[in-house]
């Protein structure tokens, strides 16, 4: 930042969306070996707040220089949390809005909250599509630290000029009349709480300590290694995932992480139709991530990361203990009892690295899990408090009625997994797997054969997949250049859950912003511009130019380096239940390895 001040004339009108780390391309950073000298390079978003122009930059912290510096025409930065600040400092000193809220009888405005959102191009009125903007939406606490999202003020939405701080139209189609509602969740707020009395302590201890070694931001556990690495967008970031095995390591994955996730509500109401959330792309799941308690997010012997953040000014701050590592027990691993030889069992132990974001009103738990079988599990749990919106007496509700006169819209939490595979090195393979039942014949009298058909995707169009109940599709990675001890490739499957079609009309703006829904998975040829599945500037987009642009140039993606985008999340369609918090939703997506290992790779686990 200061090398940009010093050589680019980044002055105080000035604000910075993203900071992180240029990561080396992939092959000096294979070729790297411990003790070599680093070359230290940033990746900054910044834009000049007068004339709304934005600038993606490349600057060498080890050189002292900047070596890119590219105005980005036609583009808007990712949202800040200093622009939401700012907003609501701004909008609640504001006398239209004051006179708005005094109008439905509200005057402490200590008790309102201002939740700037931000929306796609062709929602943006006309006049304001050139402009840096936001709508917002007002919610109001019932005393202070009471739950802000139990009460909205519907009929009031804000739209509001970011760069310049302006409110542009007030947003007021007149109040809707409140129910009674009770929409709280912390103890001291809830009528008549009343804890339950049958709950005893459960203690998780590890008296001789952890089984994982950490050096740094590289892990090692049992047979696992990889990398920490975390970003403002993506948040949690694995690189290098290998498994020690005949004694080497064997590469599976060279990075992984979830690189969108898009949320739209599936309501076309005055007070939904603007709300589709790019949680990473417009929020980053980094900026939105919030500290974890020993004891209540994770149990048992924890090790935390902290990790370091910027605000609009480029100024650093930290989240402290921001990814959680720990161990787990899961059950019985495997098991047999012969009558002689008795009972054989040994128990699964996991080692999980996590981490949470709280986006407003809804948090989102990541879990990357590793198994001592090989298997990698990423699992995402969604919690915290559903947007609701009142009715007017006798108006019936697009969505579900979770309390009195409030209902909660549809919508879908679609989240994008981004796994660069390395199975067994760079060169790899993706097949479709289906299984087929044979028809009835003289082979096949009993109608019992069934067969697994495995075609390879050679080009991008193949590489489109589509789940399929009917078939139990999964896609197998493999490296065509290595064979395990029975002569087959070696590999690992996307075993996929959590998916679920679209049901958007392609002709929806929401979907011209995010082709990426449309299909379960995509591969596409490594490639390090390729990062961002809508597209790297997804606030106020019309159109994405990521994974649909990408692959219609229908590259060949056969025996070659790969990435995965695995489309997976929460087809929410709301429950009573999930208010006032929602108990968590969880999903989840496995890589198991399939002909990596010659046989159960855990008969060893003592
Ligand atoms: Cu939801």
């Amino acid at each position: 930042m200061a090398i940009l001040r010093r050589d680019r004339g980044v002055g105080d009108q000035w604000r910075f969306a993203g900071l992180e780390l240029a990561e080396p391309d992939k092959a000096s950073l294979l070729a790297w070996r411990p003790g070599e000298p680093v070359i230290r390079q940033a990746r900054i978003t910044c834009w000049n707040t007068e004339d709304g122009r934005t600038y993606t930059a490349t600057v060498s912290l080890t050189g002292d220089q900047v070596t890119g510096f590219e105005h980005r025409p036609g583009v808007q930065p990712n949202a800040t949390v200093g622009e939401w600040l700012k907003a609501d400092a701004m909008l609640r000193r504001h006398p239209q809005v004051i006179a708005a809220l005094a109008r439905r009888g509200i005057t402490d405005l200590d008790l309102v909250l201002f939740d700037t959102w931000t929306y796609g191009y062709s929602l943006i009125p006309e006049q304001y599509r050139d402009r840096r903007m936001s709508w917002v939406d007002v919610w109001r606490r019932a005393a202070p630290g009471a739950n802000p999202y139990a009460h909205p003020i519907n009929g009031l939405h804000p739209v509001v000029d970011l760069n310049r701080m302006e409110l542009l139209d007030i947003g007021d189609s007149g109040p809707v009349d409140p129910p009674q509602v009770m929409g709280e969740y912390v103890p001291r707020f809830i009528p008549g709480y009343r804890a339950r009395e049958d709950v005893r302590p459960l203690h998780i201890t590890q008296p001789e300590g952890v089984s994982f070694q950490l050096d740094g931001n590289e892990l090692r556990w049992q047979k696992w290694s990889l990398r920490i690495g975390f970003n403002y967008r993506e948040g949690l970031v694995l690189h290098q995932v290998g498994y020690a095995d005949g004694g080497r390591v064997r590469p599976v994955a060279h990075r992984m992480s979830l690189a969108e996730m898009v949320v739209p509500y599936r309501d076309t109401s005055p007070e939904h139709y603007r709300r589709t959330a790019f949680d990473i792309g417009e929020w980053g799941l980094g900026f939105m991530t919030t500290s974890l308690e020993l004891g209540c997010d994770c149990l048992g012997e924890i090790r935390y990361l902290d990790a370091t953040l910027h605000d609009i000014a480029g100024e650093p701050y930290d989240i402290p203990r921001a990814i959680c590592i720990h161990e787990e027990d899961n059950g019985v691993l495997w098991k047999h009892v012969d009558p002689e030889a008795g009972a054989e069992v040994r128990r699964m132990r996991r080692l999980v690295i996590s981490f949470s974001a709280t986006v407003a009103n809804y948090e989102y738990l990541v879990y990357w899990r590793f198994y001592t079988d090989g298997s990698i599990e990423c699992e995402v749990r969604a919690t915290g408090i559903m947007v609701v919106t009142h009715l007017a007496p006798g108006e019936t509700a697009p969505g579900t009625i979770i309390d009195d006169r409030t209902y909660a819209p549809f919508h879908q939490h679609f989240i994008v997994a981004r796994l660069d595979m390395d199975v067994d090195g760079t060169a790899n393979t993706v097949y479709s797997c289906d299984s087929e039942a044979l028809p009835v014949g003289e082979d096949n009298p009993l109608g019992l054969s069934l067969v697994q058909r495995q075609v390879p995707l050679r080009t991008e169009a193949d590489g489109r997949q589509d789940y399929r109940w009917d078939t139990q599709r999964t896609w197998k990675v493999v490296s065509e250049s290595t064979r395990n001890r029975l002569g087959t490739p070696t590999g690992y499957k996307l075993v996929p859950g959590g998916s679920f079609p679209p049901m958007m009309d392609p002709a929806s703006p929401v979907f011209r912003r995010a082709e990426v829904i449309g299909h379960t998975l995509w591969v596409t040829p490594y490639d390090p511009a390729e990062r961002w599945p809508c597209g790297e500037f997804c606030n106020q987009s019309e159109r994405d130019d990521g994974l649909g642009a990408w692959t219609a140039q229908d590259r060949p993606i056969e025996d070659t380096d790969i990435v995965l985008w695995y489309v997976f999340g929460i087809h929410h369609i709301t429950r009573p239940e999930d208010w006032p918090v929602m108990p968590a939703d969880t999903v989840s997506f496995w890589l198991k390895p399939v002909g990596f290992f010659d046989r159960n790779p855990a008969l060893d686990v003592p």
